[in-house]
């Protein structure tokens, strides 16, 4: 938008005045947010209601992205860079004497969501609404986001995060729009003129009320929609007696109340499905309502509106979209699967087999009795579809209903048109392995989307030294046309190009640095390398092959203190499900052996471990930026994708990784000689599944390093573990090292020297960097959504040029 720099001076002094009837000089930090929050609100609010108005056009196809998480992290400095007015305001405010970085850093960061799946969904919206696809988030508004971590004697504690005490600027709360959803009750079928109605009775009905926050795209027109369902009391059952009143009340505001803390870890409870159900059906009713606007027959709703199911947590859309198309609009069976099928399109995000959401069929008849009916229908029917051309096993292994269970990622399947992977390879073991059968029967619904980043948060925000050199190298069109980064390519000869990128790397580390000491007090030397690990802490992730081979420089420095190891800042920031007892454990483990190192003395700065607190995505903003070494170092075949991944490429840091998930990818766009790779293939992972022949205490008892390695965890050398370190020990050396840490141990610490050789030159090192910037454009989350919106969702980009 057109603004100047005095305008904006006029409309902020003007707004802070009328809201708190102060003077800017006596205003605090919190009156100066609100102010620019409110501001900007409303400059945006234009676009937001003329986008709006041209989606209700007949064939304007809608994009509804049902996902359980959205973790945006802070919007302050990202709409302001989305609405192109970052710098005027940066220096209208200064010239009030007020620091933007203040502002920013007062916003809470909500967590509604866990790690890569929520953040992807976020990175999603800002790309649709730059790439004006009318894409809208369809999810649950959380009153407790993702808990807070704290470390307690090295263990993780939780604590809630009420993210919205303060309130919440950008979002606008639509009690207007609000519609019901009933659970519980009786449900049978009555003939009603030649057709079968449902007839309910004692059904518990909520209100979901929608918060709609605005979605400002990088193109000066687009503002789409997210919008977050909030659980409320009906206004029918207000009358009750005030006890129960209050019970009821806070039973069904329970609904929208926290976000499962989980990682891929599936909690059968009760309120989990509830939750999903609230908001799919929620988010579903809204969308028809919203479509009847554009007074079309229901026939036309494919033409209309597509529903992306993220993950299996929203796969109740089959069923409900059944049921309204079935009950309330009044369509026979055979229309109506045909038109969910085609309205329908879903994501799968891991084949870890625990997160594979399956739930007891009692539980689905009690809680939703003619969702219920829906599914045993639409199973019977695929059954009896399926009989005259596969055996009986296949059927078996494919049907939703199975062993008293529903399974959700089969119901998402069958009732969709689309069912995609997010890397090449995750979706290659998605054929081939974890749903074979299903690319049997439906080869032509299987295809890959490879996950992607927002550029403009995770380097245009984030890291405005190397965007403001980037610009200085290539110009500025890289910003909205990623893949041209390539441009930097010409540069990877250039001394001075490299030095500069060393020089930004510096102080970027240095900036992190100062963070760490003003938080942790822990000082750290910024001529080290910088060796990043940040993600949820999971066995199969293996944080503890890291902690083992810093265990391992550890001795060797012990053993012969003049050992030459280029220094290293081993950093790590992981939360872990609370119910998730290994993974706190190895969080224990790595905070003991920070401990321990930190405070050797005889080490000093050759070695140092960071464990952050509480690591979100304001602090991903932080270290990111900071990394000179990315560690990508699952098990191969367990991570789907990744994406930190492409966020720590994009800033220059070189990435040590297995041929794991969108890894393999990395490798294509930089060449093997800009990654280091190590590791067991996927391939061989089933081999050795196949086979049974991994013996994890052949390594222990054969490679002298690991053995002192592992013994630590048990001798006592490390203080404070006694039962972690046996645990762990055990875990790895008896009972089958699930996640192979010992088998690739060797060659991860040869990859890691090869990493403590190479960085000793700076130039060679400076290069890799370059050339790891120059091919993360592809990996813009702008490509990914044009692809979705092409391949599935079957809806085209508006140019965003005009
Ligand atoms: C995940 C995968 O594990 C990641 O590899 C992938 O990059 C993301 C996004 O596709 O999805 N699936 C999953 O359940 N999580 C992922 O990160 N977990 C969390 O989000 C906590």
């Amino acid at each position: 938008m057109k603004l100047t720099k005095d305008k904006f001076k006029e409309d902020y002094q003007r707004l802070l005045t009328e809201l708190y009837s102060l003077d800017i000089k006596d205003s605090e930090v919190s009156e100066q947010y609100f102010t620019l929050g409110n501001l900007i609100r409303t400059y945006a609010s234009n676009d937001w209601k003329n986008t709006n108005e041209s989606y209700l056009k007949k064939g304007e196809k809608q994009i509804y992205y049902f996902s359980m998480e959205f973790l945006l992290g802070r919007m302050l400095k990202s709409n302001l860079l989305n609405l192109d007015i970052l710098e005027v305001v940066q220096k209208g405010l200064q010239e009030f004497g007020i620091h933007l970085e203040n502002l920013i850093e007062f916003e809470v960061d909500p967590g509604l969501g866990n790690g890569g799946l929520g953040r992807l969904a976020a990175c999603f919206m800002d790309s649709m609404a730059t790439c004006a696809i009318p894409g809208h988030g369809n999810g649950i508004r959380y009153k407790y986001g993702l808990f807070k971590q704290k470390f307690v004697n090295g263990y993780q504690m939780e604590i809630p995060e009420h993210w919205l005490r303060n309130g919440n600027i950008w979002e606008v709360r639509r009690l207007n729009k609000a519609v019901t959803v009933r659970f519980y009750g009786n449900v049978w079928l009555e003939n009603s003129s030649g057709r079968l109605v449902p007839r309910y009775e004692n059904e518990e009905a909520v209100l979901a009320v929608p918060y709609d926050t605005p979605i400002i795209g990088y193109n000066e027109q687009t503002v789409n929609t997210l919008r977050l369902w909030s659980a409320e009391m009906h206004p029918q059952d207000e009358s009750h007696e005030y006890g129960a009143f209050l019970k009821q009340q806070s039973q069904i505001e329970n609904i929208s109340e926290v976000l499962y803390p989980d990682d891929s870890y599936y909690d059968g409870r009760l309120l989990r499905l509830k939750q999903e159900y609230f908001f799919v059906s929620a988010g579903i009713q809204s969308i028809i309502r919203r479509f009847k606007k554009k007074d079309l027959p229901i026939s036309h709703l494919s033409e209309e509106v597509a529903i992306h199911i993220n993950d299996t947590h929203p796969a109740l859309c089959v069923p409900e979209l059944m049921r309204i198309l079935l009950d309330d609009e009044g369509m026979d069976w055979e229309s109506a699967w045909d038109l969910t099928k085609k309205v329908l399109s879903y994501t799968n995000h891991t084949i870890m087999s625990e997160a594979l959401e399956k739930w007891p069929i009692d539980m689905m008849s009690t809680l939703l009795p003619r969702i219920h009916q829906i599914i045993c229908e639409i199973d019977q029917r695929y059954a009896a579809d399926m009989r005259y051309r596969y055996d009986d096993h296949m059927i078996e292994r494919t049907r939703i209903i199975e062993g008293g269970h529903i399974k959700m990622a089969h119901l998402a399947i069958i009732g969709s048109h689309s069912i995609n992977g997010v890397a090449k390879l995750h979706t290659d073991i998605l054929k081939e392995k974890v749903l074979h059968d299903f690319y049997l029967i439906f080869p032509s619904k299987f295809n890959n989307k490879t996950n992607g980043i927002t550029q403009r948060r995770w380097l245009l925000l984030s890291n405005e030294p190397l965007r403001q050199f980037i610009d200085s190298k290539i110009g500025s069109n890289w910003e909205v046309n990623p893949t041209d980064l390539t441009n930097l390519k010409a540069f990877q000869n250039d001394e001075d190009t490299l030095f500069k990128l060393a020089q930004i790397k510096k102080l970027n580390k240095q900036r992190f640095a100062d963070y760490v000491k003003r938080t942790m007090n822990l000082t750290l030397n910024p001529d080290a390398i910088f060796d990043v690990q940040v993600k949820r802490l999971h066995a199969y992730k293996r944080q503890l092959l890291n902690l083992l081979h810093i265990l391992s420089l550890y001795f060797k420095l012990k053993e012969n203190p003049n050992a030459y190891i280029y220094p290293r800042v081993f950093i790590f920031g992981a939360k872990a499900a609370p119910s998730y007892m290994y993974a706190k454990q190895i969080i224990k483990l790595i905070n003991s052996v920070a401990h321990m190192i930190n405070h050797d003395h005889h080490i000093g700065d050759k070695l140092k471990i960071v464990f952050v607190e509480n690591y979100s995505v304001s602090l991903a903003e932080r270290i990111i930026p900071a990394a000179d070494v990315s560690e990508q170092i699952s098990l191969a075949s367990k991570e789907a994708s990744g994406t930190g991944n492409m966020k720590l490429m994009l800033n220059g840091a070189v990435t040590v990784a297995t041929l794991d998930g969108a890894n393999v990818e990395i490798r294509d766009q930089v060449g093997p000689d800009n990654i280091i790779i190590f590791g067991l293939t996927d391939k061989e992972v089933y081999q050795y599944y196949h086979d049974g022949s991994y013996h994890a205490y052949d390594y222990y008892i054969h490679n002298p390093i690991l053995h002192r390695v592992l013994n630590a965890l048990i001798d006592g050398t490390i203080p404070g573990i006694e039962i972690e370190g046996q645990d762990i020990f055990d875990s790895l050396v008896k009972y089958g090292d699930e996640y192979f840490v010992l088998r690739d141990f060797e060659d991860y610490r040869l990859a890691q020297e090869k990493v403590d050789q190479i960085y000793r030159d700076t130039l060679r090192w400076q290069k890799m960097a370059l050339l790891n910037i120059a091919g993360a454009g592809i990996f813009s989350s702008d490509y990914t959504v044009l692809q979705y919106a092409k391949e599935i969702w079957d809806v085209s980009a508006k140019s965003t040029q005009d």
